[in-house]
């Protein structure tokens, strides 16, 4: 290995790696994978991927249930210098059209399921190479990989080099491809590693999904970083966590994980009696949340703030005050500021526009040079579109959103997307997405939607055809049909005045 591959991801992993017969991860099975078998694993399918003929830079774009063997691949991409575009389960055909059109990977990885009508996708796409891999390890990206060498080099990357591609949705209703390099991953993650002590000792409880920035880099991050162990759920559920709790010392949630704990009569301090950390984040933590899990376990949840562009950029300490209602403070090598029209830095308690700047900070969005320009102020700051206050003590609060957008379970749904789907239904002439408070997802997604003269449209349809066209999150939980919508002088739809209308009929 040469010097230039230090900055791979893989191989800042593999130098903390303890003894290769260490547990790494403990399915709720009860299989057991060692750190042995993630570098076996991932240098078969690495040596796979490069049999294939991809090469530095492509992407490998998977859509596949979360198991021991989707982490290999990941591990595998990064190894192999290549670029992972990790894809929602819950995504459409109709949606996976434009991410694999925008994308352009080398090979789409799915569930053998799916595998037909991908096919047809991707012959469409100047057919990319098409693999399976099951949540039961089946598939020909295993029956490949295991005719494979167990040794494979890292290549070398740059730091600059893309590790991961990851696509959010927009204001626009286009969805932006957001580029991280190794050097981004690599930074944020020994950060989050020494701040929240993560060490050998610890196993941490990993219920998320493995397709996001949250369930992947920062979890399996600060697991593989400081050579602990995982806990490995394939989904979250309250009674499972519950018992798993008991093998753990940490875990990691979006709020909705919480609240779905406390809503289990019998969960008690004695679930979490080996456990050293609570973490949260994706969407904001309810002080009530805060309050009742303290109460009821002698847990202080840790929140912290982050992005998919950006990756952790505050959290409160490990050590000292934890304040409910904040994020915490700038983590060391990031940093924040809130501003003022014209980016003028606001001092002391003002609310404005939060920005960050930091090595954690991804590198722009894939083909969208305007975009990316249009994000970042003129001395490199990116604006994240949050409205931020801090305290007297440097505590930061995220107070409100610039830009339109819902978090329902930890998950970004932005209106836009969503009324451009709507307003394409025979019978509707407009619509306006907003999120509603609800008590276990934080927020839902509710349209509210005016139909032409004549039409007959009821809520169930409007929820069936949205149901086929894109992820389940998105789908709204709540139509309500108007005869017009509020606007102001502007022309502009007044969706306070919507959400006050509708917030108390969310479910
Ligand atoms: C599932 N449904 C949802 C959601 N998930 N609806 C709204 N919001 C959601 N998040 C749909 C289901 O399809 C179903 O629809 C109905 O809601 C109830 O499903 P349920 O079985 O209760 O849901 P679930 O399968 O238990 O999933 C809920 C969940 C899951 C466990 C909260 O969404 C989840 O794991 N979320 C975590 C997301 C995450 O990792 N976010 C991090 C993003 P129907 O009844 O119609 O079939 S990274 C990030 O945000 C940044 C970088 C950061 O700072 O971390």
């Amino acid at each position: 290995m040469n010097s230039a591959s230090q900055l791979n991801l893989y191989s800042v992993f593999s130098r903390n790696f303890p003894e290769l017969e260490s547990v790494l991860l403990t399915t709720d099975a009860g299989t057991v994978y060692t750190y042995r078998d993630a570098e076996h694993y991932s240098a078969q399918i690495a040596n796979y991927l490069t049999e294939l003929g991809l090469k530095r830079g492509d992407r490998v774009s998977a859509q596949v249930s979360k198991s021991p063997e989707a982490l290999w691949l990941y591990l595998a991409v990064v190894r192999a210098g290549m670029v992972f575009h990790p894809l929602n389960i819950a995504y459409t055909d109709e949606e996976l059209d434009f991410f694999l059109r925008d994308a352009a990977p080398a090979v789409l990885v799915c569930d053998s399921a799916r595998s037909g009508a991908l096919q047809v996708l991707c012959q469409g796409l100047g057919a990319p190479y098409l693999c399976t891999l099951d949540a039961d390890r089946g598939g020909t990206l295993m029956q490949g990989a295991q005719q494979c060498s167990v040794i494979f080099d890292e290549v070398a990357t740059n730091g600059s080099d893309l590790a991961a591609l990851i696509y959010s949705s927009g204001t626009t209703g286009r969805p932006k491809g957001i580029m991280l390099s190794h050097r981004n991953l690599v930074e944020n993650i020994s950060v989050l590693v020494d701040y929240w002590g993560f060490g050998r000792d610890d196993c941490l409880l990993h219920a998320l999904p493995i397709f996001h920035v949250h369930g992947l880099f920062v979890a399996v991050g600060c697991a593989l970083m400081s050579g602990g162990s995982l806990r490995w759920l394939r989904e979250f559920d309250a009674k499972s966590v519950m018992q798993n709790l008991r093998h753990s010392t940490a875990m990691m949630g979006v709020p909705t994980y919480y609240t779905r704990l406390l809503a289990e009569p019998g969960f008690t301090a004695q679930h979490c009696a080996p456990i050293r950390l609570f973490v949260s984040g994706s969407a904001p933590l309810l002080a009530d949340t805060f309050v009742e899990f303290e109460r009821r376990t002698g847990h202080r949840i840790l929140e912290r703030y982050g992005m998919t562009e950006t990756g952790m950029n505050t959290s409160n300490p490990l050590r000292g005050e934890r304040r409910v209602g904040t994020v915490g403070l700038p983590l060391p090598g990031v940093e924040v500021r809130i501003c003022g029209a014209d980016n003028q830095i606001l001092e002391g308690k003002a609310v404005g526009g939060l920005q960050v700047r930091g090595a954690n900070v991804f590198s722009g969005y894939w083909n969208m040079p305007e975009k990316t320009a249009a994000d970042f102020t003129p001395d490199g700051f990116f604006i994240t579109g949050d409205q931020a206050c801090k305290d007297e003590k440097g505590y930061i609060s995220i107070v409100g959103r610039s830009k339109d957008m819902v978090i329902s379970g930890g998950l970004n749904v932005y209106p836009k997307e969503i009324e451009l789907l709507l307003d394409e239904l025979s019978g509707v002439k407009e619509s306006a997405v907003i999120g509603l408070s609800d008590a276990d997802f934080g927020e839902v997604v509710a349209a509210v939607v005016v139909l032409v003269d004549a039409a007959s449209l009821s809520e169930e349809q409007v929820r069936g055809v949205m149901k086929a066209r894109v992820a389940n999150f998105k789908v709204p939980k709540r139509v309500f049909f108007v005869d017009e919508l509020p606007r102001n002088a502007m022309g502009k739809v007044q969706k306070d005045i919507l959400r006050k209308k509708y917030d108390s009929k969310a479910m």
